[in-house]
């Protein structure tokens, strides 16, 4: 427990968020839906090809959205379970191994069970194997009260491809299943069409595919802008059974959908003569859109990641930090947001600079500066991720006491 509250004094050095007041509490008993937006990377939105927008509906939806322009996924092996091990801890993912599989018996304290003292309901829908990233165990461990894996849709060839059910049916049978449970609920939505290698059916082609000759890398727009329809398509249907306004919507890109292996393909679509290690980290973002209905929309360009997403969620609402957990991200909302943002394999973003493969480049030109500029956040974003791998391997959440308990040891200790 020594162990734990180094980390916890670890984490009380950096200056605790101050939420804004126009925000904190706004979504206070609203559902919540978490989608993830498999393999969507940033540099799709609002962008046209050929002429074309990518993703018309995505680009519709940032206009009435908060959207993070700066905003990266934090990955490592676990891939889209590491984004959602993040998503609900606001801890690091692992330096190796997926940790829903290495640590699915620790303690945590995750937004599930944080939410449900909060009269919540939580589950998952996801149309592919329960076991797959051993999600059915881990979501046991976070304190989701259901899983809707596979067995609860109906899946036939017609409306399969790829990896499975296809988004826009996921979607529709999802809605039916999510009406009729117990308000308010906690819902995340996996999405599974837009994975690699970007199979699609004909029928469902709305965009030509690229034309760099590398199959995967061009085929990745057809299901990018299938994933876009079929977003759409899920908004029609919230609408339509009464769940659109007393919701908000998190929706977040995963991981990378394109890898370094297709630079050439990536250079050649972004009309650039090489694809650097700066680039190679500012094709790391991925989108993060936080829907409020009624609310107006807004682009923010905070330099932020997965990690940041449970303390955001919990201020909209209206959950105090006392009741919170431990967590290393910060309210993306906060007036003083640090800027710095840690990526899995050790690189860095700060509002200035970009931190990759020991060379600093100046954020926004992409041009390499003297390596003291990066300096003085190094250790920084080096101890985040330790003190977080030490959390988890030694299981040090299980020595965090319930909160009247820890009132008791804190008058002790006075
Ligand atoms: C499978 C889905 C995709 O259930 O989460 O997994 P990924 O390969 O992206 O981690
Ligand atoms: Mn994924």
């Amino acid at each position: 427990s020594s162990d734990l509250m180094d980390a916890e004094k670890y984490l009380q050095q950096s200056p605790k968020d101050i939420p804004s007041d126009e925000l904190y509490g706004i979504a206070k008993d609203k559902n919540v839906f978490l989608i993830s937006m498999e393999s969507l990377q940033g540099f799709v939105i609002n962008r046209k090809m050929f002429g074309q927008e990518i993703t018309p509906f995505l680009n519709d939806l940032i206009e009435d959205s908060y959207y993070f322009e700066n905003f990266y996924h934090q990955t490592g092996q676990g891939k889209t379970s590491d984004a959602e091990f993040m998503m609900d801890n606001s801890l690091y993912p692992l330096p190796s191994g997926a940790v829903y599989f290495t640590h699915a018996n620790n303690t945590y304290t995750a937004t599930p069970s944080i939410l449900k003292d909060q009269g919540y309901y939580s589950a998952v829908f996801h149309a592919n194997d329960a076991s797959f990233w051993n999600r059915e165990l881990m979501y046991d461990t976070l304190g989701y009260d259901n899983y809707f894996a596979k067995e609860y849709y109906n899946i036939t060839p017609e409306n399969s491809v790829g990896w499975g059910l296809k988004d826009i049916d996921f979607f529709k049978q999802t809605v039916q299943l999510a009406k009729d449970l117990p308000q308010p609920f906690y819902a995340k939505l996996l999405t599974l069409t837009n994975h690699h290698p970007y199979e699609y059916s004909k029928e469902d082609q709305m965009i030509p595919e690229f034309n760099s000759g590398d199959g995967s890398f061009d085929r990745y727009f057809v299901t990018v802008r299938y994933l876009d329809e079929a977003l759409k398509n899920f908004f029609d249907e919230v609408k339509k059974n009464g769940l659109y306004e007393n919701s908000i919507f998190i929706m977040y890109g995963d991981h990378y959908g394109i890898s370094e292996n297709h630079n050439r393909a990536m250079g050649e679509f972004l009309n650039k003569e090489e694809i650097t290690p700066y680039d190679s980290v500012q094709l790391q973002k991925v989108p993060l859109i936080i829907h409020i209905p009624g609310q107006e929309g807004k682009t923010l360009d905070t330099i932020s990641g997965q990690i940041d997403v449970k303390p955001t969620l919990l201020h909209l609402l209206g959950v105090d930090d006392s009741q919170a957990g431990v967590n290393f991200g910060h309210d993306l909302f906060a007036e003083n947001k640090p800027q710095l943002t840690v990526l899995r394999n050790g690189s860095f973003i700060t509002d200035e600079y970009v931190f990759a493969q020991e060379t600093c480049y100046e954020r926004e030109t992409g041009v390499e500066v003297d390596s003291a500029n990066c300096e003085p956040f190094q250790d920084k974003a080096a101890n985040d991720l330790q003190y977080s791998d030490e959390i988890i391997y030694g299981d040090l959440l299980r020595f965090i006491l319930p909160e009247n308990e820890q009132e008791d040891a804190d008058k002790a200790a006075e």
